[in-house]
Protein backbone atom coordinates (compact mmCIF):
# COMPACT_ATOMS: atom_id res chain seq x y z
CA UNK A 1 0.00 0.00 0.00
CA UNK A 2 1.19 3.71 -1.07
CA UNK A 3 2.03 4.76 2.66
CA UNK A 4 1.86 8.60 1.71
CA UNK A 5 -1.95 8.01 0.48
CA UNK A 6 -2.28 6.99 4.52
CA UNK A 7 -3.62 10.56 5.89
CA UNK A 8 -5.22 11.22 9.70
CA UNK A 9 -4.36 14.67 10.93
CA UNK A 10 -6.21 15.87 14.08
CA UNK A 11 -7.41 19.03 12.44
CA UNK A 12 -11.54 19.12 12.55
CA UNK A 13 -12.25 17.03 9.53
CA UNK A 14 -11.03 14.28 10.58
CA UNK A 15 -11.28 14.56 14.12
CA UNK A 16 -14.30 16.13 15.46
CA UNK A 17 -16.58 15.63 18.99
CA UNK A 18 -20.53 15.15 18.69
CA UNK A 19 -20.41 15.70 22.12
CA UNK A 20 -18.30 15.33 25.71
CA UNK A 21 -18.81 11.52 25.00
CA UNK A 22 -18.66 11.07 21.26
CA UNK A 23 -15.96 11.85 18.50
CA UNK A 24 -16.16 11.20 14.50
CA UNK A 25 -13.25 9.56 13.51
CA UNK A 26 -12.17 9.68 9.90
CA UNK A 27 -9.10 8.40 7.58
CA UNK A 28 -7.92 9.02 4.26
CA UNK A 29 -6.58 5.87 2.25
CA UNK A 30 -5.37 5.69 -1.31
CA UNK A 31 -8.00 5.19 -3.60
CA UNK A 32 -9.17 1.66 -3.99
CA UNK A 33 -6.20 0.06 -1.51
CA UNK A 34 -7.61 -0.37 1.83
CA UNK A 35 -10.01 -3.28 1.72
CA UNK A 36 -11.06 -1.94 5.01
CA UNK A 37 -9.84 0.04 8.22
CA UNK A 38 -10.96 -0.50 11.98
CA UNK A 39 -9.77 1.90 14.97
CA UNK A 40 -8.36 0.52 17.98
CA UNK A 41 -9.51 2.66 20.49
CA UNK A 42 -10.24 2.95 24.53
CA UNK A 43 -9.35 4.96 27.30
CA UNK A 44 -5.46 5.45 28.06
CA UNK A 45 -6.07 4.61 31.95
CA UNK A 46 -8.21 1.17 30.99
CA UNK A 47 -5.61 -1.43 31.79
CA UNK A 48 -6.05 -5.00 33.05
CA UNK A 49 -3.57 -7.23 34.13
CA UNK A 50 -0.91 -5.28 31.96
CA UNK A 51 -2.89 -5.03 29.01
CA UNK A 52 -4.65 -1.70 27.81
CA UNK A 53 -8.13 -2.63 27.22
CA UNK A 54 -8.49 -1.40 23.71
CA UNK A 55 -11.71 -2.21 21.07
CA UNK A 56 -11.80 -2.33 17.71
CA UNK A 57 -14.35 -0.55 15.65
CA UNK A 58 -14.74 -1.02 11.85
CA UNK A 59 -14.90 2.00 9.60
CA UNK A 60 -17.49 2.63 6.88
CA UNK A 61 -16.19 3.66 3.81
CA UNK A 62 -17.95 6.74 3.30
CA UNK A 63 -17.07 8.76 -0.19
CA UNK A 64 -14.37 8.05 -2.46
CA UNK A 65 -12.49 11.06 -4.80
CA UNK A 66 -10.21 11.11 -7.49
CA UNK A 67 -7.06 9.76 -5.28
CA UNK A 68 -8.34 8.67 -1.89
CA UNK A 69 -10.98 6.62 -0.26
CA UNK A 70 -12.71 8.68 3.15
CA UNK A 71 -13.47 5.99 5.59
CA UNK A 72 -15.62 6.89 9.13
CA UNK A 73 -17.03 6.03 12.34
CA UNK A 74 -18.24 7.66 15.71
CA UNK A 75 -16.23 6.39 18.08
CA UNK A 76 -17.55 6.16 21.88
CA UNK A 77 -15.56 7.60 25.38
CA UNK A 78 -17.45 7.10 28.35
CA UNK A 79 -14.58 8.66 30.15
CA UNK A 80 -14.19 11.74 27.55
CA UNK A 81 -11.02 10.80 27.00
CA UNK A 82 -9.40 8.23 24.43
CA UNK A 83 -6.02 7.09 22.59
CA UNK A 84 -6.69 5.25 18.79
CA UNK A 85 -4.81 3.82 16.52
CA UNK A 86 -5.73 2.48 12.46
CA UNK A 87 -5.46 -1.16 11.26
CA UNK A 88 -5.57 -1.31 7.77
CA UNK A 89 -5.90 -4.47 5.91
CA UNK A 90 -5.23 -4.95 2.08
CA UNK A 91 -5.43 -8.39 0.35
CA UNK A 92 -2.19 -8.48 0.58
CA UNK A 93 -0.36 -6.76 4.23
CA UNK A 94 -1.93 -5.57 7.27
CA UNK A 95 -0.60 -2.23 8.46
CA UNK A 96 -1.09 -0.59 11.99
CA UNK A 97 -0.86 3.37 11.71
CA UNK A 98 -0.17 5.47 14.83
CA UNK A 99 0.54 8.91 16.01
CA UNK A 100 4.62 7.17 15.76
CA UNK A 101 3.81 6.22 11.92
CA UNK A 102 3.48 2.42 10.69
CA UNK A 103 3.81 -0.62 12.14
CA UNK A 104 3.62 -4.06 10.88
CA UNK A 105 2.54 -5.71 14.01
CA UNK A 106 0.04 -3.95 16.78
CA UNK A 107 2.30 -1.42 19.01
CA UNK A 108 2.06 -2.30 22.69
CA UNK A 109 2.77 1.08 24.38
CA UNK A 110 -0.05 3.15 24.51
CA UNK A 111 2.45 6.10 24.05
CA UNK A 112 2.47 5.04 20.10
CA UNK A 113 -0.97 5.89 19.58
CA UNK A 114 -3.03 9.27 18.83
CA UNK A 115 -4.23 10.97 21.58
CA UNK A 116 -7.72 12.80 22.28
CA UNK A 117 -6.98 13.70 26.11
CA UNK A 118 -10.14 15.14 26.98
CA UNK A 119 -13.38 16.26 25.24
CA UNK A 120 -14.61 19.12 26.56
CA UNK A 121 -18.56 19.75 25.75
CA UNK A 122 -17.40 23.57 25.36
CA UNK A 123 -15.11 22.23 22.13
CA UNK A 124 -18.46 20.04 20.91
CA UNK A 125 -19.32 22.25 17.38
CA UNK A 126 -22.52 23.51 18.04
CA UNK A 127 -24.29 26.13 15.01
CA UNK A 128 -27.76 27.14 16.06
CA UNK A 129 -30.22 23.86 15.50
CA UNK A 130 -32.58 25.76 13.44
CA UNK A 131 -30.18 26.74 10.79
CA UNK A 132 -29.88 23.65 9.01
CA UNK A 133 -34.26 23.47 8.24
CA UNK A 134 -33.66 27.11 7.02
CA UNK A 135 -34.28 28.10 3.33
CA UNK A 136 -33.07 31.47 3.15
CA UNK A 137 -33.90 34.54 0.85
CA UNK A 138 -31.20 37.42 0.18
CA UNK A 139 -33.02 40.92 0.04
CA UNK A 140 -30.89 43.68 -1.48
CA UNK A 141 -33.14 46.23 0.65
CA UNK A 142 -32.66 49.31 -1.98
CA UNK A 143 -34.45 46.96 -4.90
CA UNK A 144 -36.84 45.18 -3.05
CA UNK A 145 -40.13 47.03 -2.68
CA UNK A 146 -41.01 50.98 -2.51
CA UNK A 147 -43.20 50.84 1.00
CA UNK A 148 -42.84 54.21 1.84
CA UNK A 149 -42.29 56.82 -0.83
CA UNK A 150 -41.76 59.58 1.92
CA UNK A 151 -38.46 57.93 2.86
CA UNK A 152 -37.36 58.06 -1.20
CA UNK A 153 -33.59 59.90 -1.90
CA UNK A 154 -34.55 63.00 -3.80
CA UNK A 155 -32.47 61.24 -7.08
CA UNK A 156 -34.90 58.59 -6.40
CA UNK A 157 -36.12 57.21 -9.86
CA UNK A 158 -39.36 55.42 -11.08
CA UNK A 159 -39.06 51.70 -10.13
CA UNK A 160 -37.48 49.62 -12.46
CA UNK A 161 -37.73 52.48 -14.75
CA UNK A 162 -33.97 51.84 -16.15
CA UNK A 163 -30.99 49.17 -15.47
CA UNK A 164 -29.37 49.65 -12.18
CA UNK A 165 -26.00 51.58 -12.10
CA UNK A 166 -23.76 51.30 -9.26
CA UNK A 167 -24.79 55.19 -8.13
CA UNK A 168 -28.70 55.19 -9.07
CA UNK A 169 -31.57 54.52 -6.20
CA UNK A 170 -35.29 53.40 -6.70
CA UNK A 171 -36.43 53.77 -3.40
CA UNK A 172 -36.63 50.55 -1.70
CA UNK A 173 -37.17 49.97 2.00
CA UNK A 174 -37.42 47.88 4.94
CA UNK A 175 -41.80 48.66 4.98
CA UNK A 176 -41.44 47.32 1.34
CA UNK A 177 -40.14 44.13 2.64
CA UNK A 178 -42.71 44.24 5.55
CA UNK A 179 -45.66 44.71 2.79
CA UNK A 180 -44.59 41.25 0.91
CA UNK A 181 -44.10 39.09 4.19
CA UNK A 182 -46.81 36.65 3.15
CA UNK A 183 -45.36 36.69 -0.25
CA UNK A 184 -42.23 35.31 1.36
CA UNK A 185 -44.10 32.80 3.35
CA UNK A 186 -46.08 31.51 0.65
CA UNK A 187 -42.69 31.07 -1.26
CA UNK A 188 -41.60 28.81 1.90
CA UNK A 189 -39.16 31.15 3.21
CA UNK A 190 -38.07 30.99 6.79
CA UNK A 191 -34.99 33.09 6.72
CA UNK A 192 -34.17 36.67 5.49
CA UNK A 193 -30.61 37.77 4.89
CA UNK A 194 -30.20 41.89 4.53
CA UNK A 195 -27.23 43.35 3.24
CA UNK A 196 -26.74 46.39 5.02
CA UNK A 197 -29.74 48.60 6.09
CA UNK A 198 -27.48 50.79 8.49
CA UNK A 199 -26.88 54.41 7.59
CA UNK A 200 -24.27 54.69 4.54
CA UNK A 201 -23.91 56.76 1.60
CA UNK A 202 -24.30 54.62 -1.52
CA UNK A 203 -27.48 52.07 -2.59
CA UNK A 204 -25.36 48.93 -1.62
CA UNK A 205 -25.07 50.51 2.07
CA UNK A 206 -21.71 48.72 2.30
CA UNK A 207 -19.80 52.12 3.13
CA UNK A 208 -21.60 52.72 6.78
CA UNK A 209 -21.98 56.35 8.05
CA UNK A 210 -23.40 55.02 11.42
CA UNK A 211 -23.83 51.47 12.67
CA UNK A 212 -26.41 52.56 15.31
CA UNK A 213 -28.54 53.90 13.23
CA UNK A 214 -31.54 52.99 10.00
CA UNK A 215 -30.42 54.33 6.60
CA UNK A 216 -33.12 56.81 7.21
CA UNK A 217 -34.53 56.00 3.49
CA UNK A 218 -34.73 52.64 4.64
CA UNK A 219 -36.71 53.32 7.63
CA UNK A 220 -36.08 53.73 11.34
CA UNK A 221 -36.00 51.78 14.17
CA UNK A 222 -40.11 51.27 14.90
CA UNK A 223 -39.85 49.67 11.06
CA UNK A 224 -37.40 47.28 12.10
CA UNK A 225 -38.85 45.85 14.54
CA UNK A 226 -42.39 46.07 13.13
CA UNK A 227 -40.09 43.79 10.34
CA UNK A 228 -38.53 41.84 12.87
CA UNK A 229 -41.98 41.05 14.89
CA UNK A 230 -43.89 40.35 11.61
CA UNK A 231 -41.19 37.96 10.27
CA UNK A 232 -40.83 36.25 13.87
CA UNK A 233 -44.64 36.10 13.52
CA UNK A 234 -44.72 33.74 9.86
CA UNK A 235 -41.87 31.23 11.17
CA UNK A 236 -39.59 33.79 9.45
CA UNK A 237 -35.62 34.46 10.95
CA UNK A 238 -33.95 37.80 9.81
CA UNK A 239 -30.02 37.89 9.58
CA UNK A 240 -28.35 41.21 9.04
CA UNK A 241 -25.04 42.15 7.65
CA UNK A 242 -22.10 43.38 9.65
CA UNK A 243 -19.30 45.73 8.11
CA UNK A 244 -16.45 45.58 10.31
CA UNK A 245 -13.59 45.72 7.97
CA UNK A 246 -13.80 48.89 7.20
CA UNK A 247 -16.14 51.69 7.49
CA UNK A 248 -17.50 54.67 5.16
CA UNK A 249 -15.66 57.63 4.04
CA UNK A 250 -18.33 59.80 6.18
CA UNK A 251 -18.02 58.02 8.86
CA UNK A 252 -17.77 60.33 12.39
CA UNK A 253 -14.18 59.10 13.37
CA UNK A 254 -12.77 58.76 9.47
CA UNK A 255 -14.25 62.32 9.09
CA UNK A 256 -12.21 63.35 11.76
CA UNK A 257 -8.98 62.34 10.88
CA UNK A 258 -9.66 63.47 7.30
CA UNK A 259 -9.91 67.06 9.27
CA UNK A 260 -7.35 67.11 12.16
CA UNK A 261 -4.67 64.18 11.31
CA UNK A 262 -1.78 63.44 13.91
CA UNK A 263 -4.61 65.32 16.15
CA UNK A 264 -7.44 63.50 15.77
CA UNK A 265 -8.53 61.21 18.36
CA UNK A 266 -9.72 58.62 16.24
CA UNK A 267 -6.25 58.37 14.10
CA UNK A 268 -5.15 54.63 15.49
CA UNK A 269 -9.02 53.52 14.81
CA UNK A 270 -7.77 53.41 10.92
CA UNK A 271 -4.35 51.89 9.35
CA UNK A 272 -2.63 55.19 8.09
CA UNK A 273 0.37 54.93 6.27
CA UNK A 274 1.55 58.55 7.16
CA UNK A 275 -0.61 61.69 7.96
CA UNK A 276 -2.72 63.76 6.74
CA UNK A 277 -4.94 61.06 4.61
CA UNK A 278 -4.61 61.46 1.33
CA UNK A 279 -8.08 59.73 -0.05
CA UNK A 280 -7.62 61.16 -3.84
CA UNK A 281 -5.10 59.64 -6.36
CA UNK A 282 -5.49 56.09 -7.25
CA UNK A 283 -3.77 54.60 -4.37
CA UNK A 284 -4.88 56.00 -1.13
CA UNK A 285 -2.43 56.94 1.76
CA UNK A 286 -3.94 54.49 4.08
CA UNK A 287 -5.60 50.80 4.20
CA UNK A 288 -8.80 49.92 3.04
CA UNK A 289 -11.40 47.32 0.76
CA UNK A 290 -9.93 47.03 -2.21
CA UNK A 291 -8.46 50.26 -3.02
CA UNK A 292 -11.76 51.46 -2.48
CA UNK A 293 -10.72 55.25 -0.54
CA UNK A 294 -14.50 55.45 0.88
CA UNK A 295 -13.72 52.55 2.64
CA UNK A 296 -11.06 52.57 5.26
CA UNK A 297 -10.05 49.44 6.50
CA UNK A 298 -10.35 49.85 10.60
CA UNK A 299 -7.96 48.85 13.26
CA UNK A 300 -10.39 45.67 15.11
CA UNK A 301 -7.10 45.54 17.18
CA UNK A 302 -7.99 49.02 18.87
CA UNK A 303 -9.25 48.56 22.48
CA UNK A 304 -11.55 51.17 21.22
CA UNK A 305 -12.55 50.02 17.68
CA UNK A 306 -13.13 46.70 19.88
CA UNK A 307 -15.70 48.03 22.06
CA UNK A 308 -17.31 50.40 19.56
CA UNK A 309 -18.46 47.62 16.93
CA UNK A 310 -18.56 44.90 19.78
CA UNK A 311 -21.55 47.49 21.37
CA UNK A 312 -22.66 47.35 17.56
CA UNK A 313 -22.79 43.74 17.32
CA UNK A 314 -24.78 43.21 20.49
CA UNK A 315 -27.07 46.63 20.20
CA UNK A 316 -29.06 45.24 17.18
CA UNK A 317 -29.49 41.51 18.86
CA UNK A 318 -30.23 42.68 22.02
CA UNK A 319 -32.56 45.37 21.09
CA UNK A 320 -33.83 43.95 17.92
CA UNK A 321 -33.99 40.28 18.93
CA UNK A 322 -32.08 39.94 15.35
CA UNK A 323 -31.29 36.02 14.63
CA UNK A 324 -28.01 36.35 12.38
CA UNK A 325 -25.10 38.22 11.40
CA UNK A 326 -23.28 37.57 7.99
CA UNK A 327 -19.99 38.97 8.42
CA UNK A 328 -18.43 41.16 5.46
CA UNK A 329 -14.89 40.26 4.26
CA UNK A 330 -14.67 38.29 7.02
CA UNK A 331 -11.48 36.78 5.99
CA UNK A 332 -9.31 39.88 6.38
CA UNK A 333 -10.74 41.06 9.90
CA UNK A 334 -8.29 39.29 12.87
CA UNK A 335 -9.48 35.92 14.38
CA UNK A 336 -8.91 37.55 17.82
CA UNK A 337 -11.71 40.07 17.44
CA UNK A 338 -13.79 37.63 15.66
CA UNK A 339 -13.52 35.05 19.02
CA UNK A 340 -14.38 38.33 21.02
CA UNK A 341 -17.53 38.82 18.41
CA UNK A 342 -18.52 35.62 19.05
CA UNK A 343 -18.80 35.67 22.90
CA UNK A 344 -20.35 38.70 23.23
CA UNK A 345 -22.77 37.69 20.76
CA UNK A 346 -23.67 33.92 22.10
CA UNK A 347 -23.90 35.14 25.69
CA UNK A 348 -27.03 37.51 24.87
CA UNK A 349 -28.49 34.71 22.22
CA UNK A 350 -27.51 31.56 22.34
CA UNK A 351 -28.55 30.65 18.72
CA UNK A 352 -27.59 33.82 17.29
CA UNK A 353 -26.31 32.24 13.39
CA UNK A 354 -22.62 33.95 13.26
CA UNK A 355 -22.12 33.44 8.42
CA UNK A 356 -18.56 34.75 7.12
CA UNK A 357 -18.89 36.26 3.79
CA UNK A 358 -15.63 33.99 2.95
CA UNK A 359 -15.23 32.79 -0.75
CA UNK A 360 -12.61 29.79 0.43
CA UNK A 361 -12.15 26.82 2.45
CA UNK A 362 -12.51 28.67 6.28
CA UNK A 363 -11.46 25.51 8.29
CA UNK A 364 -9.51 28.43 10.38
CA UNK A 365 -12.87 30.09 10.76
CA UNK A 366 -15.06 27.16 11.77
CA UNK A 367 -13.06 25.36 14.57
CA UNK A 368 -16.53 26.43 16.85
CA UNK A 369 -14.67 29.51 18.92
CA UNK A 370 -15.38 32.09 15.67
CA UNK A 371 -18.33 31.13 12.77
CA UNK A 372 -20.89 28.72 12.58
CA UNK A 373 -20.87 28.82 8.92
CA UNK A 374 -19.73 30.30 5.74
CA UNK A 375 -21.40 31.77 2.81
CA UNK A 376 -20.34 28.40 0.41
CA UNK A 377 -19.41 29.24 -2.52
CA UNK A 378 -17.35 26.55 -3.62
CA UNK A 379 -20.15 24.12 -3.59
CA UNK A 380 -21.85 27.21 -5.95
CA UNK A 381 -18.64 26.66 -8.18
CA UNK A 382 -18.81 23.02 -7.77
CA UNK A 383 -22.58 22.71 -9.40
CA UNK A 384 -22.16 25.21 -11.97
CA UNK A 385 -18.81 23.38 -13.09
CA UNK A 386 -20.94 20.05 -13.39
CA UNK A 387 -24.38 22.11 -14.37
CA UNK A 388 -22.60 24.92 -16.86
CA UNK A 389 -19.13 24.15 -17.74
CA UNK A 390 -19.09 20.98 -19.06
CA UNK A 391 -17.66 19.22 -16.05
CA UNK A 392 -17.40 15.55 -16.04
CA UNK A 393 -20.22 13.97 -12.98
CA UNK A 394 -17.08 12.12 -12.28
CA UNK A 395 -14.95 15.62 -11.89
CA UNK A 396 -18.20 17.19 -10.28
CA UNK A 397 -18.23 14.19 -7.78
CA UNK A 398 -14.74 14.70 -6.82
CA UNK A 399 -14.78 18.43 -6.45
CA UNK A 400 -18.24 18.00 -4.28
CA UNK A 401 -16.21 15.15 -2.24
CA UNK A 402 -13.18 17.13 -1.40
CA UNK A 403 -15.40 19.86 -0.19
CA UNK A 404 -17.36 17.90 1.48
CA UNK A 405 -14.77 15.96 3.63
CA UNK A 406 -13.09 19.32 4.16
CA UNK A 407 -15.47 20.12 6.58
CA UNK A 408 -17.13 17.95 9.60
CA UNK A 409 -20.86 16.85 9.11
CA UNK A 410 -21.70 19.30 11.55
CA UNK A 411 -20.01 22.37 9.57
CA UNK A 412 -21.71 21.17 6.40
CA UNK A 413 -25.28 20.53 7.64
CA UNK A 414 -25.17 24.16 8.31
CA UNK A 415 -23.19 26.43 5.39
CA UNK A 416 -24.91 29.03 3.58
CA UNK A 417 -25.49 27.55 0.25
CA UNK A 418 -26.18 29.59 -2.29
CA UNK A 419 -26.46 29.10 -6.56
CA UNK A 420 -25.55 33.30 -6.40
CA UNK A 421 -25.92 36.58 -4.61
CA UNK A 422 -25.69 40.42 -5.08
CA UNK A 423 -22.04 39.91 -5.83
CA UNK A 424 -21.73 37.70 -8.96
CA UNK A 425 -24.31 37.59 -11.89
CA UNK A 426 -27.54 36.10 -11.82
CA UNK A 427 -27.95 32.01 -11.99
CA UNK A 428 -30.32 32.38 -14.84
CA UNK A 429 -28.02 34.81 -16.64
CA UNK A 430 -24.85 32.60 -15.75
CA UNK A 431 -26.83 29.53 -16.94
CA UNK A 432 -27.64 31.31 -20.33
CA UNK A 433 -31.13 31.83 -20.10
CA UNK A 434 -31.47 28.10 -19.75
CA UNK A 435 -34.22 27.47 -17.63
CA UNK A 436 -34.11 24.03 -17.08
CA UNK A 437 -30.58 24.01 -16.06
CA UNK A 438 -31.09 26.75 -14.10
CA UNK A 439 -33.99 24.59 -12.07
CA UNK A 440 -31.64 21.12 -12.32
CA UNK A 441 -28.84 23.56 -10.46
CA UNK A 442 -31.42 24.71 -7.94
CA UNK A 443 -32.14 21.06 -7.15
CA UNK A 444 -28.49 20.03 -6.39
CA UNK A 445 -28.00 23.18 -4.45
CA UNK A 446 -31.46 21.60 -2.00
CA UNK A 447 -30.24 18.31 -2.09
CA UNK A 448 -26.83 19.10 -0.40
CA UNK A 449 -26.20 19.45 3.58
CA UNK A 450 -26.49 22.98 4.33
CA UNK A 451 -29.32 25.76 4.46
CA UNK A 452 -29.97 26.93 0.93
CA UNK A 453 -30.64 30.43 -0.48
CA UNK A 454 -32.42 31.74 -3.00
CA UNK A 455 -31.44 35.23 -4.40
CA UNK A 456 -34.20 37.79 -4.22
CA UNK A 457 -36.09 37.89 -8.06
CA UNK A 458 -34.57 34.51 -8.89
CA UNK A 459 -37.85 32.91 -8.14
CA UNK A 460 -39.60 34.75 -10.89
CA UNK A 461 -37.26 34.32 -13.21
CA UNK A 462 -35.05 37.48 -13.15
CA UNK A 463 -31.68 37.82 -15.45
CA UNK A 464 -28.81 40.15 -14.45
CA UNK A 465 -25.40 40.27 -15.31
CA UNK A 466 -23.04 40.54 -12.43
CA UNK A 467 -22.96 43.62 -10.29
CA UNK A 468 -24.41 46.07 -10.62
CA UNK A 469 -26.69 44.03 -13.05
CA UNK A 470 -27.57 41.28 -10.61
CA UNK A 471 -28.97 44.55 -8.40
CA UNK A 472 -31.97 45.48 -10.22
CA UNK A 473 -35.63 46.37 -8.84
CA UNK A 474 -37.99 43.31 -8.03
CA UNK A 475 -40.08 42.43 -10.48
CA UNK A 476 -43.98 42.85 -8.79
CA UNK A 477 -45.76 43.43 -11.95
CA UNK A 478 -47.30 39.80 -12.08
CA UNK A 479 -47.24 39.45 -15.96
CA UNK A 480 -44.00 39.73 -16.29
CA UNK A 481 -43.35 37.35 -13.29
CA UNK A 482 -42.03 33.78 -14.66
CA UNK A 483 -44.74 32.05 -12.51
CA UNK A 484 -42.93 28.05 -13.73
CA UNK A 485 -39.91 29.09 -11.81
CA UNK A 486 -42.00 30.31 -8.98
CA UNK A 487 -43.96 26.84 -9.00
CA UNK A 488 -41.16 24.93 -8.88
CA UNK A 489 -38.93 26.50 -6.05
CA UNK A 490 -41.93 26.70 -4.08
CA UNK A 491 -42.74 22.77 -4.18
CA UNK A 492 -38.72 22.17 -4.07
CA UNK A 493 -38.77 23.95 -1.17
CA UNK A 494 -41.67 22.31 0.37
CA UNK A 495 -40.03 18.92 -0.74
CA UNK A 496 -36.93 20.12 1.49
CA UNK A 497 -39.02 20.77 4.45
CA UNK A 498 -40.89 17.81 4.39
CA UNK A 499 -37.69 15.12 3.69
CA UNK A 500 -35.78 14.77 6.17
CA UNK A 501 -33.27 12.88 3.71
CA UNK A 502 -32.80 16.03 1.83
CA UNK A 503 -29.50 17.74 3.03
CA UNK A 504 -28.12 14.44 5.08
CA UNK A 505 -24.83 14.42 4.98
CA UNK A 506 -22.72 11.15 5.96
CA UNK A 507 -25.23 9.17 3.91
CA UNK A 508 -25.24 11.23 0.58
CA UNK A 509 -23.17 8.60 -1.46
CA UNK A 510 -22.07 9.43 -4.83
CA UNK A 511 -22.87 6.21 -7.35
CA UNK A 512 -20.15 5.71 -10.03
CA UNK A 513 -21.46 7.29 -13.21
CA UNK A 514 -19.88 5.90 -16.22
CA UNK A 515 -21.78 8.64 -18.51
CA UNK A 516 -20.05 11.79 -17.55
CA UNK A 517 -23.40 13.62 -18.33
CA UNK A 518 -25.47 11.74 -15.24
CA UNK A 519 -24.37 12.65 -11.59
CA UNK A 520 -26.24 10.35 -9.25
CA UNK A 521 -26.08 9.81 -5.78
CA UNK A 522 -28.22 8.80 -2.63
CA UNK A 523 -29.15 10.10 1.05
CA UNK A 524 -30.82 8.03 3.41
CA UNK A 525 -32.44 8.23 6.95
CA UNK A 526 -33.98 5.83 8.54
CA UNK A 527 -37.42 6.31 7.04
CA UNK A 528 -36.62 6.87 3.35
CA UNK A 529 -34.17 7.25 0.61
CA UNK A 530 -33.78 9.35 -1.58
CA UNK A 531 -32.11 9.16 -4.95
CA UNK A 532 -31.50 12.17 -6.88
CA UNK A 533 -30.50 11.73 -10.84
CA UNK A 534 -29.24 14.50 -12.93
CA UNK A 535 -28.77 14.89 -16.87
CA UNK A 536 -26.95 18.26 -17.66
CA UNK A 537 -26.75 17.05 -21.96
CA UNK A 538 -28.93 17.45 -24.98
CA UNK A 539 -29.31 13.56 -25.28
CA UNK A 540 -32.09 11.42 -23.43
CA UNK A 541 -30.36 8.90 -21.15
CA UNK A 542 -31.55 5.74 -19.88
CA UNK A 543 -31.42 5.33 -16.32
CA UNK A 544 -31.47 1.97 -13.98
CA UNK A 545 -31.89 2.68 -10.63
CA UNK A 546 -30.28 0.63 -7.60
CA UNK A 547 -32.35 -2.63 -7.23
CA UNK A 548 -31.49 -2.56 -3.23
CA UNK A 549 -34.87 -4.16 -2.77
CA UNK A 550 -38.29 -4.73 -4.86
CA UNK A 551 -39.81 -1.87 -3.34
CA UNK A 552 -41.75 0.22 -5.64
CA UNK A 553 -39.58 3.99 -5.88
CA UNK A 554 -42.07 7.19 -6.36
CA UNK A 555 -40.90 10.48 -8.14
CA UNK A 556 -41.42 12.82 -5.47
CA UNK A 557 -42.42 15.96 -8.24
CA UNK A 558 -45.06 13.70 -9.61
CA UNK A 559 -46.12 11.58 -6.84
CA UNK A 560 -46.27 9.11 -9.14
CA UNK A 561 -44.22 5.60 -9.26
CA UNK A 562 -41.43 5.16 -11.16
CA UNK A 563 -40.09 1.95 -12.72
CA UNK A 564 -35.94 0.90 -11.94
CA UNK A 565 -35.48 1.44 -15.48
CA UNK A 566 -36.79 5.02 -17.18
CA UNK A 567 -35.47 7.74 -19.62
CA UNK A 568 -34.06 10.98 -18.59
CA UNK A 569 -35.18 13.79 -20.49
CA UNK A 570 -32.31 16.47 -21.53
CA UNK A 571 -31.29 18.97 -19.26
CA UNK A 572 -33.26 17.58 -16.70
CA UNK A 573 -33.65 15.78 -13.20
CA UNK A 574 -35.49 13.28 -11.21
CA UNK A 575 -35.66 12.56 -7.38
CA UNK A 576 -37.15 9.12 -6.32
CA UNK A 577 -37.94 7.97 -2.88
CA UNK A 578 -37.75 4.85 -1.22
CA UNK A 579 -39.77 4.71 1.64
CA UNK A 580 -39.03 2.50 4.87
CA UNK A 581 -41.70 0.20 5.46
CA UNK A 582 -41.51 -0.04 8.96
C1 LIG B 1 -17.72 48.47 -6.60
C2 LIG B 1 -18.17 48.23 -8.00
C3 LIG B 1 -17.56 46.94 -8.52
C4 LIG B 1 -16.05 47.01 -8.41
C5 LIG B 1 -15.70 47.28 -6.93
C6 LIG B 1 -14.21 47.36 -6.72
O1 LIG B 1 -19.58 48.12 -8.00
O2 LIG B 1 -17.94 46.73 -9.86
O3 LIG B 1 -15.48 45.79 -8.80
O4 LIG B 1 -16.32 48.52 -6.52
O5 LIG B 1 -13.77 48.62 -7.06
C7 LIG B 1 -19.51 46.76 -2.01
C8 LIG B 1 -20.54 46.98 -3.09
C9 LIG B 1 -19.92 46.80 -4.46
C10 LIG B 1 -18.70 47.71 -4.59
C11 LIG B 1 -17.73 47.42 -3.43
C12 LIG B 1 -16.52 48.33 -3.47
O6 LIG B 1 -21.57 46.01 -2.92
O7 LIG B 1 -20.87 47.15 -5.46
O8 LIG B 1 -18.08 47.36 -5.81
O9 LIG B 1 -18.38 47.63 -2.19
O10 LIG B 1 -16.91 49.66 -3.43
C13 LIG B 1 -14.14 40.01 -2.77
C14 LIG B 1 -14.17 40.04 -1.26
C15 LIG B 1 -15.62 40.03 -0.76
C16 LIG B 1 -16.39 41.21 -1.38
C17 LIG B 1 -16.26 41.11 -2.93
C18 LIG B 1 -16.92 42.30 -3.58
O11 LIG B 1 -13.51 38.89 -0.76
O12 LIG B 1 -15.63 40.15 0.65
O13 LIG B 1 -14.90 41.10 -3.30
N1 LIG B 1 -17.81 41.14 -0.97
C19 LIG B 1 -18.26 42.03 0.07
C20 LIG B 1 -19.73 42.39 -0.16
C21 LIG B 1 -19.81 43.34 -1.35
C22 LIG B 1 -19.25 44.68 -0.93
C23 LIG B 1 -17.98 44.51 -0.18
C24 LIG B 1 -17.50 43.30 0.21
C25 LIG B 1 -17.30 45.73 0.34
O14 LIG B 1 -20.49 41.23 -0.38
O15 LIG B 1 -21.14 43.53 -1.82
O16 LIG B 1 -19.03 45.42 -2.11
O17 LIG B 1 -17.95 46.01 1.59
C26 LIG B 1 -13.48 36.03 -6.10
C27 LIG B 1 -12.65 36.18 -4.84
C28 LIG B 1 -13.41 36.89 -3.74
C29 LIG B 1 -14.03 38.17 -4.26
C30 LIG B 1 -14.98 37.77 -5.39
C31 LIG B 1 -15.79 38.96 -5.89
O18 LIG B 1 -14.32 34.93 -6.01
O19 LIG B 1 -12.29 34.90 -4.35
O20 LIG B 1 -12.53 37.18 -2.65
O21 LIG B 1 -14.75 38.80 -3.21
O22 LIG B 1 -14.25 37.19 -6.45
O23 LIG B 1 -14.92 39.89 -6.46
Amino acid sequence: MNRAGIIHTQQHHHLYLTSSHEAIIRIQTPKGEGVNVTIIHGDPYDWKDGSWQATQTEMKLLKTDDLYDYWSTSVSMPYSRMRYGFKIKTETETLFYTERGFYTERPAEISAYFCLPYAHDTEVFSPPPWVQNTVWYQIFPERFANGNPSRDPDTTLPWGSEPPKPDTFFGGDLDGVIQHLDYLQQLGITGIYFTPIFEAFSNHKYDTIDYLSIDPHFGDEDTLRTLIQESHKRGIRVMLDAVFNHSGYYFAPFQDVLQHGENSRYKDWFHPFELPLQPDGDRPNYETFAFVSSMPKLNTKHPDVRQYLLKVATYWVEEFDIDGWRLDVANEVDHDFWRSFRNEVKNLKKDVYILGEIWHQSSPWLQGDQFDAVMNYPLTDAIQGYALHQQSSHDAQVALTKHLMSYPASVNAVQFNMLDSHDTARILTTSKENKALVKLQYALLFSFPGSPCIYYGDEIGMAGENDPGCRACMIWDEAKQDKDMLAFLTQLIALRKHHPAFGTYDELFFHQSDDPAVLHYQTSTADETLYFVFNRSLATKSITLPKENQEQWMDLFTEKACSTTFLLEQESFRVLQLKRTS
